[in-house]
């Protein structure tokens, strides 16, 4: 797809993760070998995965012109329909802090430096200094991530093909591709979110963390309902569904495990949210999903078909143990990401008020 899985592939040959990448890379989502008509025995459900020309573009209800995705729910009146969720002023930070020891997917970097310290001053008589940090990572893909629409794309017709690698509304990788920033559904053109949040507690339900490639089902959704005393048509369109695996307590303990692949939601739970209507994804892993997939054949479908497909944004490593401690599962989930133009996500500071 791009250098970053190149490099994977010469570096990490031996375990199941590298497997993953490896697939991803010469898949392109799967994509391309569809497509090429390369597609290995037993992929069946690829073929529904990344089929061109797709459906789902331009999109049904967001029209062809679109650029902002399921943002796009997040309406004057859905705030004020959020809001009456607000009722004893707490408010939880589910995001992480940024440090050069988090855990990163791949060869992803996150290095922050205060050359000189100070590195101004003193000026004035008051003999003011200052300092300024210079940081180099990939902004919006480590530590708490939000992932854009211009993050994920599908190789649709020969790899390499740019004209027929589509992402969300079926722009191209020709359109959009650019060594300064995407030219087109960068992340500045995502609405900030105020909305309602369900936070489903697999883990809870499980009755201890999830494992690696432990896809979660529409039926431990339904058991994480009950046990939460909530109910499945509180889900309204434009909402917001989080899912704790357990997996988010690996962070800084064991980053080796972490980045191994991962608990998290597999094809039919994206597909419930696609018909909930949500407008983002959330977990406490590194993508939301199951890592590697059930269905070996396919590489991160769950990205393909809630971003690229559906315009549904993702957002990954967050953290819900204050939330869950308090038993506080639903929630305003309030994030507006950086609009750095032309980035393919974005790092920060989303919080959940109850
Ligand atoms: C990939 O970039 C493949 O995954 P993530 O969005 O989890 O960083």
């Amino acid at each position: 797809m791009d250098s970053r899985y190149l490099h994977d592939k010469e570096e990490l040959k031996s375990s199941r993760i590298d497997e993953e990448r490896r697939n991803f890379l010469t898949a392109g989502l799967v994509g391309g070998a569809v497509a090429a008509g390369a597609l290995v025995a037993g992929a069946a459900h690829a073929q529904q995965v990344a089929q061109a020309p797709a459906p789902f573009w331009p999109h049904p209800k967001w029209g062809k012109d679109d650029v902002a995705g399921a943002s796009n729910w997040i309406t004057p009146a859905k705030v004020l329909d959020t809001i009456k969720w607000i009722k004893d002023g707490k408010i939880y930070r589910i995001g992480r802090v940024y440090e050069s020891g988090m855990p990163k997917f791949g060869e992803r970097a996150f290095t922050l430096r205060i050359p000189g310290g100070p590195t101004g001053g003193p000026f004035g008589a008051n003999k003011l200094v200052y300092n300024d940090e210079f940081l180099a990572t990939e902004i919006g893909q480590t530590g708490t991530q939000f992932d854009g629409l211009g993050h994920i794309g599908i190789q649709m017709g020969k790899d390499g093909d740019k004209n027929e690698m589509r992402y969300y509304n079926g722009h191209t990788g020709q359109e959009i591709g650019g060594a300064y920033g995407l030219a087109k559904i960068g992340i500045e053109n995502c609405k900030p979110f105020f909305t309602r949040g369900h936070l489903f507690d697999v883990e809870a339900v499980k009755g201890a963390p999830m494992d690696v490639g432990q896809e979660i089902t529409v039926a431990d959704l339904k058991a994480a309902l009950q046990k939460q005393n909530m109910q499945e048509a509180d889900i309204k369109e434009g909402d917001a569904v989080f899912f704790n695996t357990g997996w988010g307590k690996l962070w800084l303990k064991n980053n080796d495990k972490f980045n191994s692949g991962e608990p998290g939601i597999g094809l039919e739970v994206a597909k419930w949210c696609i018909d909930k209507g949500v407008c983002l994804t959330g977990g406490d892993s590194w993508a939301t999903e199951v890592v590697p997939n059930p269905n070996k054949d396919l590489a991160f479908p769950v990205h393909g078909e809630l971003i690229t497909k559906n315009g549904i944004y993702n957002h990954e490593n967050l953290d819900f143990t204050g939330l869950i401690a308090d038993r506080k599962y639903q929630f305003v989930y309030i994030f507006s990401p950086a609009p750095i133009k032309g980035a393919t996500g974005s790092n920060g500071a989303p919080i959940a008020v109850t």
